[in-house]
């Protein structure tokens, strides 16, 4: 149909950038290698082993501390303009202070990031991807206001070791998975369970954090490495189950609650904390019999600090929901659930990734990006993670992979046709890795790893064959296939 062959035509700008994100616990193994700290990961894996799926942990993981040079080769194979990936916090900073630097770990960034150079291959750096050194948790984490100070910290030796060479900068991956998932329930490490108040705590402190590293940029590193520095956050596509008034309140507070915390202090134009979101905590605290608001304010000075800080704004993003009004009452009280009091729908007839949470949401993409828009126009943004897992045992044949990245690609072109300022894309993952909670049991890699193998080889799957031949064309070309399952570098 005509609709159909003008759409395949559509192409990606010269400049617009592919590549693939990881995360330092996830695919670096080495666990207490060379000088390395414990992080919370490597704590909560040994001492609490049942809490993963298949008893699993990322003391080995993908082996990437050994396997660098290979890393290196996918991304040649695949074609990939950058990559991102995130500084194990504890392998730099044993004992999460910049006292005592260890410098087998800062070896390790740099034969990396430098391997990466000599292919012309930018290095997009997270410094913060869920693996706080234990030491720092056991000082409060995110729950001590004294995390930003550390941060800051941690930043300035990540600035001054790697600023000379690396230009992109992403300080915190999903606050959300930190703060909701890690300190209100459990179902990231430190599964701090303080449902209804440890999130909220977590989200100010995060932001802060963020704000100093920000600032910290901005005042003795930019004029001299002239890098951008920006955050990333989990966003879905978050839509009204129906347009009943109930509805559409409703969908405002989920989005709020699962982004707008962390991003209206930041990118909004007031600062601080969405006002109906705080609003509603406050009046939930104070029915509870809290003597305050179990959401934390920021003094004038904090929103100052924080408002505007950022160049751009990263998001990963996978899924959609509809939103309704009400609950079935099966929250703890209190809760950010609680506080909400919505209720998920999703469409039994959307198809289901290995993940349980993984549904393909029709144009999720660009519903979110339209979202995100109406609320910061004219923002900076890079998709710096999406993508779709498949079961360990499942074939290199992963076309249904394949039709959710053709329809996310689509759908970035529809955002650059909007007008929208996208800028970039990175798939998840380069390679199977750690998926936390639920270990290898779920595969999110364009390259399957094997892990019963000591050297954890890596084999590409049809979708890193469908994602190089998108970066060579810069066109989505729905009749490609393989010529075969080999990989070479072109
Ligand atoms: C991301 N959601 O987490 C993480 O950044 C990765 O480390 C992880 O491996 C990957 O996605 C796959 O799970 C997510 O709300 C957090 O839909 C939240 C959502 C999705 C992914």
């Amino acid at each position: 149909c005509l609709a159909a062959s003008v759409k395949q035509q559509r192409k990606f700008p010269d400049d617009f950038i592919f590549g693939t994100a990881t995360a330092s616990y996830q695919i670096e193994g080495a666990w207490d290698e060379d000088g390395k700290g414990e992080n919370i990961w490597d704590y909560m894996t040994h001492n609490n082993p049942t809490v993963i799926k298949d008893l699993s942990n990322g003391d080995i993981a993908a082996d990437t501390y050994h396997n660098y040079k290979r890393d290196v080769e996918m991304m040649r194979e695949l074609g990939l303009d950058a990559y991102r990936f995130s500084l194990s916090w504890a392998r730099i900073l044993p004992t999460g202070f910049s006292n005592n630097i260890n410098q087998a770990g800062i070896d390790f960034y740099n034969n990396y990031i430098n391997e990466m150079l000599k292919y012309n291959i930018q290095p997009m750096i997270t410094l913060y991807h869920w693996d706080l050194p234990q030491k720092l948790q056991e000082l409060g984490g995110f729950s001590s206001p004294l995390i930003s100070d550390w941060f800051e910290e941690y930043a300035r030796v990540a600035y001054e070791s790697f600023g000379d060479r690396v230009k992109f900068w992403i300080t915190f991956n999903e606050p959300r998975e930190v703060c909701y998932q890690g300190y209100g329930w459990t179902t990231m490490a430190p599964m701090l369970n303080a449902t209804g108040v440890g999130t909220y705590i977590c989200a100010k402190h995060l932001v802060l954090c963020h704000a100093k590293a920000y600032h910290l940029y901005n005042n003795e590193f930019r004029s001299k490495q002239n890098g951008i520095v920006g955050i990333t956050y989990s966003v879905n596509d978050f839509r009204p189950l129906t347009d009943s008034d109930e509805d559409i309140a409703a969908n405002i507070l989920r989005r709020q609650g699962e982004y707008g915390i962390y991003s209206e202090p930041i990118f909004g134009p007031d600062g601080g904390f969405p006002k109906e979101l705080a609003k509603r905590v406050a009046e939930k605290s104070a029915q509870q019999g809290y003597a305050k608001s179990r959401m934390p304010e920021f003094t004038d000075e904090e929103r100052k600090l924080a408002k505007g800080a950022s160049d751009f704004m990263g998001i990963n993003h996978y899924t959609g929901y509809f939103t309704s009004a009400g609950y079935d009452n099966s929250y703890p009280v209190p809760s950010f659930y609680d506080d909400l009091s919505i209720t998920d729908h999703r469409p039994s007839e959307w198809p289901l990734a290995a993940s349980s949470w993984l549904y393909q949401a029709p144009d999720s993409l660009f519903n979110t990006l339209a979202a995100l828009e109406e609320l910061y126009p004219g923002t900076e943004y890079y998709i710096t993670e999406n993508g779709w897992s498949v079961a360990p045992d499942s074939s290199l044949v992963d076309d249904d992979r394949i039709r959710y990245y053709r329809a996310a690609w689509e759908n970035l072109l529809d955002a650059i046709d909007a007008g929208f300022n996208l800028k970039g894309y990175m798939a998840w993952s380069l390679m199977d890795n750690f998926e936390w909670m639920q270990g290898y049991t779920e595969r999110f890699g364009l390259y399957h790893v094997d892990f019963e193998d000591p050297a954890r080889t890596r084999t590409p799957r049809k979708s890193a064959f469908v994602y190089k031949e998108l970066l060579r064309t810069r066109v989505i070309d729905y009749d490609f296939e393989p010529e075969s399952m080999v990989m070479t570098i072109d």
